[in-house]
């Protein structure tokens, strides 16, 4: 009996047919499918797409706004100085339908009417179920080639510049939110390498929730608004947000990281990113290493406080988004080093004890550095939000020859999740054609066909193999550039709905990351926890969340269980033995203040007797922006007003410099709000006295000179920490310039 296999035989037969075959007997007849006549042996020689055959047309290569494609960018945009239908055509009125006697009707066939309100119509679409709310820019990568020992991903190697598109996003909130509320963000990076996309999409805290994807709907229901009433709007300071995290106590790490300052962050240039989950990386040689990813922010982590958070919710809720345009606008470009901890890749999938498939858990920098491999500067604001930051899709599976997955199960499950929601999201299969999207490497991928598709497939035969398209896609081999999975052995092991065991541990770095943290930064996290469960209505959510705390700290606990007004429970599991990690902590270091903002005040005089233009150009000679604050409007002597005593507030600036003591203005009635600029006989400006008073409060460097010093003095800071005098503006500035370095002035909080 022949055990030969079918295909075998087959094939056999072929070849013995093709050395008899001279000519093939192709007739000359029309019907024939595709340009290129097969060969009768399967063709093997990579040979590029086939070309059209000679009948055949396609539709002329113009841009969505008919112009000949392959222009500049501007191609894409509208075009022409006249108004036109979608399809071209001039309009002599769009301002009123078309209607049977200026009394009458619409008409039916008002093409214009019909088409712009059906377009209207059809404007929004479905915003993500989480990270609804973003905002995005365009810029580069440059890779350092440090990273060539241990990835053969060529955008690593030295010096190559890859174009990239970054989102940041909250995970709550709806697409209107407002930016400044307690929550994680996702930081989303789009390289567009020559060898594929590489989204690296991550957050700006190290660990999740959960750790298996299949609860991702859980957690995701518990901390969206409540089903009946939806609220509250992007929080997590109601009951089913803590119901789930107090009995799903995996989420507890995740939830530190939330009501700690890295939740309120001050800007998405001084935010940490992190890729989360483990992947592997494999060189050259073939030979792998696991590693987690770390975006390390030029101007280091920081943070508002809770009330600029609150404050800014009203007075700017587009704050980070505006804060990440003005200073791609005026040329301080965010930036970022991409680093990688890397470990050793054994069977364990361990270091120094800690499960790397764990996504609940973080391997201390201390106890492996994060080595930088390259730099990211974000130099480009979108030109439309729509078709840029809204359409742009992620999806942490396009990955590129040298980084590869690992079977993290929350990782597993999200390699599902992102193409499946672009589907609905983007209507459809064809999401990478929507230009964002598009890759920067040729795409030859035989799918066709779905909703919108928008490129025009030459040949007959999206199928391999095949001879009548001459064989052509061929497939690659890793020599030449193909995406080749790391044969990583899967152990035989029983199909089961279960973690390891090493997973059960849900307090120990949750504990690890509290002591970790400096005074003042452990007071945060105690204000924001009490806040938090205050908003819940049962109290016995508020119990059991404190029996996770006294897992954690029976400091955080007592001082918790104190702000509600509750006993302290005692813990339940022993508590864990563990090293602080100093990296974890925000106080104590020193970053530039590129792009930081200093409010000016001055007074009424139309001269410049103060010398504020020469601190302006000063505060702009240091990467700075300044914000000249005055009593009205216009232009006060040679100076610009951008804000007035009525529309600024002190969330705005990093730091507020005194160059006046302004006399109450006409428009000051202290009276309508009897907080703001408190004191007992003002012979200031009772908004700059609050502004002041806030600044304090916040713990922003203060200066003055000249008169502006009596304001200190009025709202009782004078010769306080973190206030400085001087003869000068300039000197002023010189004086306050260490105090932005450390961000705040801490030890006003007591520290
Ligand atoms: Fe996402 N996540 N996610 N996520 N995620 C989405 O994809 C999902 C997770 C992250 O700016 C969605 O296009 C599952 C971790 C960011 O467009 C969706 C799980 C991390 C963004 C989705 C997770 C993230 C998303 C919604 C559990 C940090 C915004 C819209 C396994 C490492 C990307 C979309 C952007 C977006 C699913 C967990 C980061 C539904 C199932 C962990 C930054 O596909």
């Amino acid at each position: 009996m022949n055990s030969r296999k079918p295909t075998e035989v087959v094939k056999d037969v072929v070849e013995a047919a093709a050395a008899k075959v001279t000519d093939a007997a192709t007739p000359d007849v029309p019907g024939k499918p595709g340009s290129v006549t097969p060969s009768l042996r399967e063709p093997t020689t990579p040979a590029g797409p086939p070309p059209p055959s000679p009948e055949q047309g396609t539709p002329a290569p113009v841009t969505p706004t008919g112009v000949p494609a392959g222009g500049p960018a501007t191609a894409n945009a509208q075009q022409g100085d006249y108004l036109t239908t979608s399809y071209g055509a001039r309009l002599p009125d769009t301002d009123h339908s078309l209607k049977a006697g200026p009394r009458g009707p619409i008409l039916l066939q008002d093409q214009h009417f019909r088409e712009k309100i059906t377009h209207f119509d059809h404007e929004r679409i479905p915003e993500r179920v989480v990270h609804a709310r973003g905002a995005g820019a365009h810029g580069y990568f440059v890779g350092y080639g440090t990273a060539d020992r241990l990835c053969q991903a060529k955008f690593l190697g030295k010096d190559v510049r890859t174009d990239v598109f970054v989102r940041f996003s909250t995970v709550l909130g709806s697409r209107g939110s407002a930016d400044t509320v307690r929550d994680t963000r996702g930081f989303a990076t789009k390289f567009y390498t020559d060898e594929g996309t590489f989204d690296l999409v991550g957050n700006n805290m190290p660990v999740f929730f959960i750790q298996d994807a299949i609860k991702f709907p859980d957690v995701i229901h518990a901390a969206k608004p409540h089903p009946d009433r939806e609220i509250p709007q992007a929080q997590s300071a109601h009951d089913t947000f803590w119901d789930f995290v107090s009995l799903h106590t995996e989420a507890q790490h995740h939830t530190m990281w939330n009501m700690s300052d890295r939740g309120i962050p001050r800007s998405f240039r001084m935010m940490e990113g992190f890729g989360v989950h483990t992947f592997r990386m494999i060189n050259r040689a073939g030979e792998t290493v696991l590693v987690k990813f770390h975006w390390k922010p030029k101007l280091g982590v920081h943070s508002l406080t809770w009330e600029e958070a609150q404050l800014l919710g009203g007075i700017d809720p587009d704050f980070h988004r505006r804060d990440l345009y003005d200073a791609i606008e005026s040329g301080a470009y965010p930036e970022w080093e991409l680093g990688v901890q890397v470990f050793p890749d054994t069977p364990e999938e361990t270091f120094a004890g800690i499960d790397l498939l764990d996504p609940t858990k973080i391997v201390p920098e201390e106890l492996a550095a994060v080595q930088p491999v390259g730099r990211l500067v974000l130099d480009r604001t979108p030109t439309n939000f729509f078709a840029e930051v809204e359409q742009v899709a992620f999806h942490l599976g396009q990955l590129p020859p040298g980084i590869d997955v690992t079977n993290d199960p929350l990782l597993q499950g999200r390699l599902f999740s992102y193409v499946d929601t672009q589907l609905t999201r983007l209507a459809g299969p064809n999401f990478n054609q929507i230009p964002i999207n598009r890759p920067h490497a040729p795409v030859n991928d035989m799918l066709r066909d779905g909703f919108h598709q928008s490129a025009v497939h030459g040949g007959v035969a999206p199928y391999r193999p095949n001879s009548l398209d001459g064989g052509n896609p061929f497939t690659a081999t890793a020599e030449e550039g193909a995406f080749v999975e790391a044969p990583v052995v899967v152990a035989e092991a029983p199909k089961v709905r279960a973690n390891p065991a090493s997973f059960d541990d849900h307090y120990s770095q949750v504990r690890l990351f509290w002591l970790s943290m400096s005074p003042v930064e452990r007071e945060h996290i105690v204000n924001a926890y009490t806040f938090e469960l205050s908003r819940c209505y049962h109290q016995e959510i508020r119990e059991r969340q404190l029996l996770s705390l006294a897992n954690i700290d029976p400091v955080l606990c007592e001082l918790v269980a104190t702000g509600l007004g509750l006993p302290a429970p005692e813990a339940t599991v022993p508590l864990a033995e563990v090293t602080p990690s100093p990296a974890l902590s925000q106080v104590g270091r020193e970053w530039p203040a590129d792009g930081r903002v200093i409010g000016i005040v001055i007074g009424p005089e139309p001269a410049d007797a103060e010398g504020v233009e020469g601190l302006r150009g000063a505060v702009l000679a240091a990467g700075m922006v300044p914000l000249v604050i005055g009593p009205r409007g216009g232009v006060i002597g040679d100076l610009t007003v951008q804000r007035t005593f009525a529309g600024a507030r002190s969330v705005e600036f990093d730091a507020l410099l005194l160059a006046a003591a302004p006399a109450p203005g006409p428009d000051a009635l202290p009276s309508r709000d009897a907080k703001a600029g408190a004191s007992d006989s003002p012979t200031v400006d009772p908004r700059v006295l609050l502004m002041v008073e806030e600044c304090w409060r916040h713990a922003k460097a203060l200066g003055a000179w000249g008169r502006g010093v009596e304001v200190l003095r009025q709202a009782g800071v004078a010769e306080t920490a973190g206030v400085v005098t001087a003869e000068s503006g300039t000197a002023a500035l010189e004086s306050l310039q260490p105090l932005l370095a450390t961000h705040r002035v801490w030890e006003r909080f007591g520290s």
